[in-house]
Parts: structure tokens; sequence; C-alpha cells
């Protein structure tokens, strides 16, 4: 992995006050053994401003799991950019494939997201991946492609230099079943080369961060944080327990 890697956890909808304050507290207790590399946690919203709290003066920030397509206005039950900025928090993923499958996030909901994310300074996680049927008929690239192209098309060179990728394949996420180097190594390549073709900035797509998420724990993050295309992991499950993610962030410290 390169250096200042990227390791976030994303609670999803888990936990409460009282497991996010022990939670939190043994990741602060941990934290000066991942020092030089950049941590962050997805608390659900209720807990945002809680968490952030409870981080206070350590290096550790606040992700958003989600955020509204639109920037403000009248959109019962959601939440805008600008709050979850408001609230200290840094990155925000958007087209989590829970999202995708779940509540009808496409492609393009998920480029506005990512076009309000930036106007409110947060920095976009944009997360793709392909299910076990694509991949087996061949349609891995052409489904990152679809789903990844329309993020791209409204960001400026500033921007598109700050964006982050996820790589979750579906069938790794949650199943223990960790996509093998070979395969992650070749979807990364893809992904930067689809960024620089796309978008004609060659040095920003070899330079972007680009995460692999699905299945991470202790064991595989040792192996993950040996291969320079992984700039980081984005950590479900074990991201629960404060010594297993811990021990996450320190494989690639
Ligand atoms: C993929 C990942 C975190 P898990 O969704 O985003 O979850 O590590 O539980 O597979």
């Amino acid at each position: 992995a390169p250096l200042n890697a990227l390791v976030v956890g994303n609670w999803k909808m888990n936990g409460s006050l009282a497991t996010n304050a022990t939670l939190l507290e043994g990741l602060r207790a941990e934290a000066a053994s991942f020092a030089n590399i950049t941590v962050s946690v997805c608390p659900p919203f209720p807990y945002l401003a809680h968490s952030a709290s409870l981080l206070a003066g350590s290096a550790i920030s606040c992700t958003a799991q989600n955020l509204c397509h639109e920037a403000a206005g009248a959109y019962t039950g959601e939440v805008a950019a600008s709050m979850l900025a408001e609230l200290g928090c840094r990155y925000v993923l958007a087209g989590h494939s829970e999202r995708r499958a779940m509540f009808g996030d496409s492609s393009e909901r998920v480029a506005a997201k990512t076009r309000m994310a930036f106007n409110a300074g947060l920095i976009p996680i944009v997360c793709v991946g392909e299910t076990l049927a694509q991949r087996e008929a061949g349609q891995t690239e052409a489904t990152l492609s679809a789903q990844l192209l329309p993020s791209l098309a409204s960001l400026s060179p500033a921007e598109l230099d700050k964006l982050v990728l996820a790589y979750e394949p579906v069938w790794a996420i949650g199943t223990g079943h960790v996509a093998s180097a070979e395969q992650i190594s070749s979807v990364l390549h893809y992904l930067r080369a689809l960024v620089a073709s796309s978008t004609g900035q060659a040095d920003i797509a070899q330079r972007m961060p680009v995460l692999y998420g699905g299945s991470v724990n202790p064991a595989s993050a040792q192996w993950l944080a040996k291969m320079p295309e992984v700039s980081g992991v984005l950590v479900g499950g074990a991201s629960l327990n404060a010594r297993d993610f811990s021990e996450i962030c320190r494989s690639f410290a």
C-alpha cells in the first residue's frame, strides 16, 4: 500500500450510544499505533455528533454512510451534505452497494450525491462493485464503468484529485469471501485506466486512492496492505470490534 493509507470503518446500521462509546474509546486507546495513516469511522446519522465529540482531539475522523442528492428543501427523511460537513464529517460514502441494491441509488443519483458532497466540502468515497452474476457473465468491467462514469462526468480536475474510490465486489460483502489478490489487482488497474481515459487526467488517475472492501478482517488486511495498488480498505463487520479494526489499521501503518 502507498504512504498514508486510508482505512474506513463502515458501521452500517449497527450500534448504540453505549456500544459506540466503548468502540471509540478502544480505538482512541490504540490510535498511536496507526498514527501515520488516515482512519475514519462511519456511524449511523443519529450518532454522528456524539461520535465526533468522542473523537475530538484525536486524528480519527467521521465519515457519513450516505447523503441526499439535493442540497436542501422538502426531502423528508433525508440528510444534506452541508449538515454532515457542519457536524465535522470529512468523507461521505456514495453508492455503497447496499444503497444501490436496496434503496434505489442509481448511478445517476450517486453522481448527484458526489456533486453535493464536493459542493459542501466533503470528500466522497464512491463505491462500485459487480454482483456474482455480472462477474460470471463477463460483465465486471462494463458494470463498474456504468456505475462510475456518471460520477466522474461533472468533476473539475481539482475535485477529481480529491475523489476516493472503493471497489467492493458484491459477492465479497459480508460473505467471508475476500476477492483474490489477482481479482483485486485487475479491477483496480481497470478503474484507474477508466478514470484516466474518461477524464484525460492520467496523473490524477494514477494517484487516486482506491480502497478495497468486502469481508476485510485482520488476516486479509495483512496481504491487502502489501498490494501496491490498494490504497486502503473499507471495512464493515470487522470495524465493529475495536481490537480487530485497530489491527487492520496497523496492517496499513
Ligand atoms: C462491504 C464492507 C464494508 P463487510 O459492505 O463496506 O462490509 O466488511 O462486512 O463485507
